[in-house]
């Protein structure tokens, strides 16, 4: 849950990366990372197993500067996204404000990305969040791969497979070229301020 102090005009809020194994998250972040220097307001964080795989989560700290007056921190958080990492998932969850949902646009990952899509449905419906509700974002990664050799699936059927009812924003993206990185961070970050907005009443 965002920390709003009216007393000083300052809000910190959290955004947290969510999807299956090897789908790109903590790729977006270590773009971020390199990228938004000036905005960057410490180290990165990454609690990693062997090869490279998060295993409790990636961190990244992010300061906005002023925003209708109030000053704005952001959290940046990943999930691990191997199946076994269930409990920590949910765990890195808690007080979330903003989501962006990556998804591996290789044909052979679309049923880990519908099933990583309900275990975040289940998991956020254990803190009372509905996934229609919250300000969510959708990343379809590893566009770069078209015609590498490995087939990868249309944005269309990304859409058909993750975002028929859920109808939330969605950007194609090649993270470990940093092509609609910032995009999708951009847009959820204006879509959690707005529900914070919204819930606070902050800028009236
Ligand atoms: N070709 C291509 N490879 C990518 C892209 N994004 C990430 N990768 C590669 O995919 C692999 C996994 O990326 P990570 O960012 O570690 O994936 P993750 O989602 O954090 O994985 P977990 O921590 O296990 O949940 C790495 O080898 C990345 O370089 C992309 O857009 N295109
Ligand atoms: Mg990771």
């Amino acid at each position: 849950m965002a920390v709003l102090n009216m007393r000083n005009r300052e809000i910190e809020c959290k955004i947290v990366y969510y999807g299956p194994g090897r789908c790109g998250k903590t790729t977006n972040l270590e773009y971020a990372y390199k990228t938004y220097k000036k905005q960057i307001t410490g180290d990165m964080v990454s609690i990693n197993t062997e090869g490279d795989r998060t295993l409790f989560f990636d961190f990244l700290p992010m300061g906005l500067g002023k925003i209708k007056g109030c000053d704005v921190r952001v959290q940046l958080y990943t999930v691990p996204g191997q199946i076994k990492y269930s409990s920590t998932r949910k765990l890195v969850l808690k007080g979330v404000d903003g989501l962006v949902f990556v998804a591996d646009s290789l044909e052979v990952r679309r049923e880990k990305n519908m099933l990583s899509l309900k275990d975040l449905q289940m998991n956020l419906k254990e803190y009372g969040i509905s996934v229609f509700k919250i300000p969510l974002v959708m990343q379809y990664n590893k566009r770069d791969l078209e015609g590498e050799g490995m087939p990868i699936m249309s944005i269309e059927q990304m859409d058909r497979d993750l975002n028929r009812q859920l109808k939330a924003p969605s950007f194609a993206a090649s993270a470990v070229n940093g092509d609609g990185v910032g995009k999708t961070l951009s847009e959820c970050l204006k879509l959690t301020l707005l529900s914070l907005q919204r819930q606070f009443q902050w800028a009236k």
